[in-house]
């Protein structure tokens, strides 16, 4: 395997967990991790209302993902909206890791909550949370601008759903590994109204 594939393929370290709506068995939260050549695209998806009706929206959401992971995000936040208006919509985050860079970009729209939680000790604020707007994609797109991060060995990013409790953050431990924080966080702060995901992902440089 060439070297620069193989140290894109070990940069990220990560993990999901979920619970759907109680009773349910479909959830409406969804999450993709994907690889392209030069990077990993990672995402989750809230398509409006939960379980059985929303999960459509968000399977399809998803799989524009996947399929444009190499693009810059405002261009596939746009594909997305093109494609989701007709549905019930969706609100998603989205980070693009560049490890050649040691950077990552990353934008929102709606709801899914986005914190970067620091290795380096020194660092202030120790952790960012991501600013998203008000909107939907597939209905009510906002005009958002990505934001780029430079990224230091450790650091982790959570991104959950609105059917997780904010606050949880200050919670988070370097020494978990992203599932045991993902796992956690589901286990402790779960919403009982509504579908619920956290995804974990902590970059480990180029290695
Ligand atoms: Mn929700």
């Amino acid at each position: 395997m060439p070297r620069q594939l193989q140290a894109e393929i070990h940069a990220l370290d990560w993990a999901v967990a979920s619970r759907a709506f109680p009773g349910e068995i479909i959830s409406g939260d969804h999450s993709l991790v994907k690889r392209f050549a030069k990077g990993i695209l990672v995402a989750v998806v809230d398509a409006l209302g939960h379980g059985r009706e929303a999960a459509p929206a968000a399977g399809k959401a998803i799989a524009i993902l996947e399929r444009y992971a190499h693009e810059p995000l405002p261009s596939i936040l746009q594909r997305c909206h093109g494609e989701l208006i007709g549905t019930r919509g969706v609100v998603m985050s989205l980070a693009s890791f560049k490890p050649s860079d040691r950077s990552m970009t990353w934008l929102g729209v709606g709801n899914v909550e986005g914190v970067l939680i620091s290795a380096d000790p020194r660092a202030r604020p120790q952790s960012t949370m991501l600013l998203t707007l008000g909107g939907i994609v597939g209905g009510d797109l906002p005009k958002v601008s990505p934001w780029v991060v430079p990224l230091t060995r450790g650091d982790t990013l959570v991104f959950s759903t609105d059917g997780v409790r904010p606050g949880f953050a200050s919670s988070i431990t370097l020494a978990e590994s992203p599932q045991e924080i993902a796992d956690r966080v589901i286990a402790a702060h779960a919403k009982e109204t509504d579908d619920a995901l956290v995804l974990v992902v902590r970059y480990l440089g180029d290695q």
